[in-house]
């Protein structure tokens, strides 16, 4: 989904994901929930193979990303054939993203195999989900039969019609009531600032920034200046020397692009706090400890170790060559080592399996995957015993510059 300056990024939305068997009506029923035909629908089973989103804005709860998915239970995995496994792969990992689900099934399936199965894997991933039996214009479900699957599946019930529309708003209205168990207090910056604050934002604008706009990060620290009712001063690493002096007040913070750390740290007094927009993220993301932890890796490095660089997007020029060329050309220098790197962008990202062989995970900051997501990914390595860190904490490391989180 693009996402435009007047937009909610995608990565800020809460996620609601439908899933379910083939045909069970999870396209109608995005369709029927957002109000209009986003979703392609078909009686052949297996019709949508990768996820479709819908951006909608739901209140109370606010901006959201409505997600319909490929049947969890794709003959063709059954039959062996790896497109098949693919589509239902994709539909399960959005199960990582999810903040709130919606199976969906019909009264004669009611809660079989399949959908205990989601539940299972949705229970483990800490998601809530509602139940809808859909399909009641044809397939009638008794109250008995409603309140029966209810106590099953240990979730709330709604009865629906995506065809008619019956039932569909007390879902929705359902839905955009519910409170997903997000860590709603973690702001960017705005709990670490005061009303009349000041904050300098270091933004260098050269060949990897983009055209003529500001990078997701950087919109975010301004907003939440904003919203905490402090005052923002941006300027690129040029622009530093001698501005301190003229201030009217020592800044509360400096926030930097994490690229000119070093020479931004060489122009900020000692006693202003001096952070990264990447390390604003970990800290946002709400995986600080583990990629500061992560970061000590570096020194254990030896020679032949793999190491996974890891971008949460395929714009390469929001974050330029930074992973591609000038990690790896910094991560030898600074440990005198051959290493060997890998390469992963977008939804990419390996398997506990694959990634057990790294000796190092070295992410972005992340900012266009949803927290869900980046804590995931920070877990993943947490259980295949690999070490994580972002590409702020590892400058700041390389560079020996100390970090205010
Ligand atoms: N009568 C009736 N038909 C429905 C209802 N919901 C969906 N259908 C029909 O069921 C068929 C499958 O619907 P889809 O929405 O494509 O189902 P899906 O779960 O997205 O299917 P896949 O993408 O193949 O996994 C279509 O022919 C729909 O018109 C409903 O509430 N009532
Ligand atoms: S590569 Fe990572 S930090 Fe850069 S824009 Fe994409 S998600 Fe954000
Ligand atoms: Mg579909």
């Amino acid at each position: 989904m693009a996402s435009g300056l007047a937009e909610t990024p995608a990565s800020e939305r809460t996620r609601i994901v439908l899933f379910g068997r083939r045909n069970a009506g999870k396209s109608s029923l995005l369709n029927a929930l957002c109000g209009q035909p986003v979703a392609l629908v078909s009686p052949v089973p297996g019709t949508t193979a990768d996820p479709v989103r819908k951006a909608v804005e739901w209140l109370p709860l606010g901006p959201c990303l409505l997600v319909d998915t490929a049947g969890v239970d794709d003959d063709a995995v059954e039959r062996g054939e790896a497109i098949g496994a693919l589509r239902a792969g994709r539909a399960r990992r959005e199960i990582r993203e999810a903040d709130a689900a919606v199976v969906v099934t019909d009264a004669a399936t009611g809660f079989g195999p399949w959908e205990r199965a989601l539940a299972s894997e949705l229970r483990d991933a800490g998601t809530a989900f509602f139940l809808a039996v859909n399909r009641v214009d044809e397939i009638p479900a008794a109250p008995e039969r409603l309140a029966a699957l209810a106590a099953e599946a240990a979730a709330p019930v709604f009865a629906v019609s995506a065809a008619t529309g019956e039932g569909v708003s007390a879902l929705r209205d359902a839905l955009a009531s519910s409170r997903p168990d997000e860590p709603a207090s973690q702001r960017l910056l705005a709990d670490r600032l005061r009303p009349g604050d000041l904050v300098v934002l270091v933004v260098p604008i050269d060949g990897a920034a983009p055209k003529g706009r500001l990078i997701l990060p950087q919109q975010l620290a301004l907003r939440d200046v904003l919203d905490a009712h402090a005052a923002a001063l941006v300027a690129q690493p040029s622009e530093l020397s001698g501005l301190f002096a003229g201030l009217p007040r020592p800044p509360r913070l400096v926030v930097t692009d994490s690229q000119v750390f070093a020479e931004v740290r060489a122009l900020v007094p000692r006693d202003v706090p001096l952070t990264g927009f990447s390390v604003l993220m970990a800290r946002y993301k709400g995986d600080w400890n583990a990629l500061r932890a992560g970061a000590a890796a570096v020194d254990a490095l030896r020679d032949g170790d793999r190491v996974l660089v890891c971008e949460g997007c395929t714009h390469r020029r929001q974050c330029g060559d930074i992973g591609t060329v000038k990690i790896p050309r910094w991560l030898a220098e600074a440990t005198g080592r051959k290493l060997v790197f890998d390469f992963a962008s977008g939804r990419d990202w390996p398997d506990r399996e694959k990634l057990r062989g790294y000796a190092l995970v070295v992410h972005c900051g992340g900012c266009m995957l949803s927290r869900r997501e980046m804590r995931a990914r920070v877990s993943d390595c947490a259980s295949a015993g690999v070490p994580v860190v972002n590409y702020g904490v590892l400058i700041a490391k390389l560079r020996g510059v100390d970090l205010d989180a």
